[in-house]
């Protein structure tokens, strides 16, 4: 409660809310080893935790929230663990997606969704169509995503463009490679103006390598299932005190 008191008193400014935020959601394992607990019940946790803080950043007036949920990486985790974490999709569109509706929020998702088990795909496309309508905070996923695929991947789409004609080499500028990776429906906004990273560590592990370019980063040791309202007031209050330059002496890329 005086932990509550205490963070209850930042006051954001209204006009310098970040349109879109991205957080790698680090701590799951080790909050659930702390309570002697197996690591999946802190994914489980941590997934109540998705549901909150998506509210909350909802809430905000924030545009677009980009969550870290599975790497290309993570399939070196334990049989076990993996199989927990491709049921969580389903868990989640079965628990939260009609309090999605009713907060007029958009599920979408980054990173190959077709390598993933078939129960997990229909999850994952049941809570993009159920929430295709909704017109508020774009909830993105990403999801067996990894950055430097995606920007191969990008690559050879864009050579092929150039083989078959479609474009000339010099159509590609910095916007039509924005455009062209995954995050290209995001529109203008597509790049993250601030990355939270939970849990103490201080890496951005293949996560929006080329959206990332202006972004501001934030770190805290709290650990993602203990992440909530407050720890986000913070973080965006960090956040407003810092002078973004996008590498000049403006302080907007408009
Ligand atoms: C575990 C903490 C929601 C970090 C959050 C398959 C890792 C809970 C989803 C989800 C995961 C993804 C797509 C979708 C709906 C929900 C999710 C995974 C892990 C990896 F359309 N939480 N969550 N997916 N965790």
């Amino acid at each position: 409660m005086a932990d509550k008191e205490a963070t209850s008193i930042i006051e954001l400014e209204p006009n310098n809310i970040p349109n879109h935020i991205a957080i790698i959601m680090d701590g799951n394992g080790r909050w659930a080893q702390h309570r002697g607990l197996p690591r999946v019940a802190g994914h489980k946790e941590g997934m109540q935790t998705v549901k909150k803080v998506a509210i909350a950043a909802s809430d905000l007036g924030v545009k677009v929230l980009t969550l870290y949920a599975f790497s290309t990486e993570n399939w070196k985790r334990p049989k076990d663990e993996v199989g927990f974490l491709m049921k969580l999709p389903v868990t989640f569109f079965n628990t939260f997606v009609p309090d999605l509706v009713k907060n007029n929020v958009k599920v979408q998702v980054i990173g190959d969704v077709d390598e993933l088990p078939k129960a997990t795909q229909k999850a994952v496309m049941d809570a993009k169509k159920r929430t295709e309508d909704c017109t508020g905070m774009v909830l993105n996923f990403a999801l067996n995503y990894g950055s430097r695929l995606e920007i191969t991947e990008t690559v050879k789409t864009i050579a092929k463009q150039v083989s078959s004609g479609i474009i000339k080499t010099d159509d590609i500028d910095e916007q039509f490679i924005s455009k062209s990776l995954l995050t290209g429906f995001l529109g203008k906004y597509a790049d993250p103006d601030l990355v939270i990273r939970t849990s103490g560590e201080e890496r951005i592990s293949n996560f929006l390598l080329w959206q990332v370019a202006y972004s501001e980063f934030v770190f805290t040791d709290t650990l993602w299932p203990d992440f909530d309202k407050n720890t986000l007031v913070e973080m965006v209050h960090e956040y407003q005190t810092r002078n973004r330059r996008f590498g000049g002496l403006n302080k907007t890329n408009k």
